[in-house]
């Protein structure tokens, strides 16, 4: 008997991302959340947070290298970052590409993300156990309240606004990771998807503006993710997202899967139905 199984992750009851199963390789529930390790045959293993799809093995790097070089290229010389979730690692291998990054703080709720991904995700959670990682297993909720003019960079690598997550999702929340960013800080988050979550986008930037004097959405294809397509959001006080270390930028152009100089000044790019979402003016006469 070959049993022909597939995982989907629904959205809204609406729509789906199915994917066939090779083996279920690992399902555990954590003091916060249920926790799942599947290998997929497109995608190869796959990690799911209360069945939400957080990354693949073939398709993380379209997240991992958006969220770290597009905000970390931005500022001239970032030493200290803050991850916040991001348990799998994947961001922090990306941030540790970044030659002037002395300090990872990674600040994950849960502990059992990081010691799933280190058993099943090798090459995700490759870095975690880098010199310049300082982990603290907190609710960044609470750990940020504390920290001021602490980081050159903060990266909200958050699940959805659901569960564990809600918190991270609030004008309070942003306010304070405001105050944690030092002079010329910049800030960058995972946003959900334009096409398949776009109360949440627009909700989300919206309350962004309110905060940030810099607030600029970014996109680029997550295949595994509702809608296909995702955002990150830049923010900071007053830098404009620009390449502000060519040299750097031309080093991991050479080794990036999806990130180039052209892809840098791409991802800013509106489409039109976003521009309406966000209620911003298209073609000005
Ligand atoms: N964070 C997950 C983004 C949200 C995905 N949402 C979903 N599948 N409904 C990414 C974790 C990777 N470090």
């Amino acid at each position: 008997l070959v049993l022909d199984i597939w995982f989907t992750e629904k959205h809204e009851d609406k729509q789906g991302i199915t994917l066939k199963v090779k083996k279920t390789l690992y399902s555990g529930v954590s003091e916060f959340q249920k926790i799942d390790v599947i290998d997929t045959e497109a995608f190869g293993r796959m990690l799911l947070l209360d069945g939400l799809v957080m990354t693949t093995e073939k398709d993380e790097f379209y997240y991992h290298e958006m969220i770290s070089h597009i905000p970390l290229l931005t500022h001239l010389n970032p030493e200290r970052v803050l991850i916040i979730g991001g348990g799998d690692g994947g961001t922090i291998r990306e941030v540790l590409r970044h030659p002037s990054v002395k300090e990872i703080v990674l600040c994950e709720i849960d502990e059992a993300v990081i010691d799933v991904s280190r058993d099943y995700l090798p090459s995700i959670a490759c870095c975690l156990d880098d010199p310049k990682v300082d982990i603290h297993i907190e609710d960044a909720v609470e750990y940020i309240k504390g920290q001021k003019n602490a980081f050159d960079a903060v990266l909200i690598d958050s699940t959805d606004p659901l569960g564990p997550g809600v918190g991270l999702f609030t004008e309070e929340f942003y306010t304070n990771v405001k105050e944690s960013l030092r002079e010329n800080g910049v800030m960058a988050a995972q946003t959900e998807s334009p096409v398949a979550c776009q109360k949440e986008f627009k909700l989300i930037n919206a309350l962004l503006n309110k905060v940030f004097s810099v607030v600029k959405p970014y996109f680029a294809p997550v295949p595994t993710y509702p809608g296909g397509n995702w955002s990150w959001t830049f923010c900071s006080q007053g830098l404009q997202p620009e390449i502000r270390n060519e040299a750097l930028a031309i080093e991991l152009e050479k080794t990036s899967k999806y990130f180039n100089r052209d892809i840098y000044k791409a991802v800013f790019a509106v489409p039109n139905y976003v521009k309406d979402l966000m209620a911003l003016p298209k073609a000005v006469k």
